[in-house]
């Protein structure tokens, strides 16, 4: 069976079809696979009712998983982490974030799979950082070429929502502990393609470390916007048993948090990767 792979915008994003992901991967599929995400940034498949363990197997192909620090899991499958609303306060998830930036080698994709969705409503954002960085001015670029940033989880995790309970709040401090604030260069070149993006977020990214704060706040407001121009993203619509893979070397996402009370559940295994260059 061959894959047909269908962009559905410029700057990103592609619709895979003639692969059942329950399966184990061929040595051939991983490849074009690796290679349309590569080209497309993020890969949707669609009607894949896979299990932790399918999934969490093809993310394996990948690299080594990630086990979240913060958020629950699935008992048997600790690498599958669960977003569900009905256990979860997911609202850390309506930034623009690349995941995970916090560690000294932040993932290089997510598998996400839409296991109960609300009638409408719950879609997610996604943004090339390449098309962002493309677009920026060759000053802009040399000025921010070099620069480095520092990267904290506490941006989106703050205490209020995860210290509740003397055992959370120990767990936190721990977790502080093992993930202090790390360093990360402001253009980041992809390992594979070679091609530059902006490697700052809203979700985790505190400062621009060689910039007077003043001046670090309103550059990264301004890039925090501009990496996420509609023109640089697209926004998909989920539909049960949709998987979705990014490439989170080169872009962002943002969970839209326009549903409640409906119940929306997904599933997510983190791939590691490289450290920033
Ligand atoms: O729930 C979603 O659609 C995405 C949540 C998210 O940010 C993630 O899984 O990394
Ligand atoms: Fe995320």
């Amino acid at each position: 069976m061959s894959l047909t792979i269908t962009p559905i915008s410029p700057a990103l994003g592609a619709i895979i079809e003639g692969i059942d992901l329950r399966q184990p991967l061929s040595d051939a599929n991983q490849q074009h696979i690796e290679r349309a995400l590569l080209k497309h940034q993020v890969l949707f498949f669609r009607n894949q009712s896979i299990e932790p363990s399918q999934q969490a197997a093809f993310a394996a192909r990948f690299g080594d998983l990630h086990i979240h620090p913060l958020y629950p899991n699935v008992p048997e499958q600790p690498e599958v982490l669960v977003l569900d609303t009905a256990v979860t306060d997911v609202r850390d998830n309506a930034i623009w974030h690349t995941d995970v930036t916090f560690l000294e080698t932040p993932a290089m994709g997510a598998v996400l799979a839409a296991k109960q969705l609300p009638t409408y409503g719950g879609d997610t954002l996604w943004a090339s950082s390449s098309a962002a960085f493309d677009a920026l001015s060759e000053p802009l670029k040399r000025l921010l070429d070099g620069l480095t940033a520092t990267h904290d989880f506490t941006r989106s995790f703050p205490l209020e929502r995860f210290g509740n309970t003397p055992e959370a709040l120990a767990h936190y401090h721990e977790v502080q502990r093992t993930h202090p604030p790390v360093v990360h260069p402001v253009i980041r070149t992809h390992p594979v393609t070679g091609r530059k993006g902006l490697f700052v977020n809203d979700g985790f990214t505190n400062r621009i470390n060689e910039l007077e704060p003043a001046e670090s706040d309103a550059l990264l407001r301004f890039l925090f916007a501009h990496s996420t121009r509609p023109e640089f993203s697209i926004r998909w619509r989920w539909q049960e048993n949709d998987v979705a893979f990014w490439d989170n070397r080169i872009t962002q996402h943002y969970a839209v948090d326009d549903y409640r009370p409906a119940r929306r559940v997904m599933h997510r295994a983190t791939v590691l990767g490289d450290r920033p260059r």
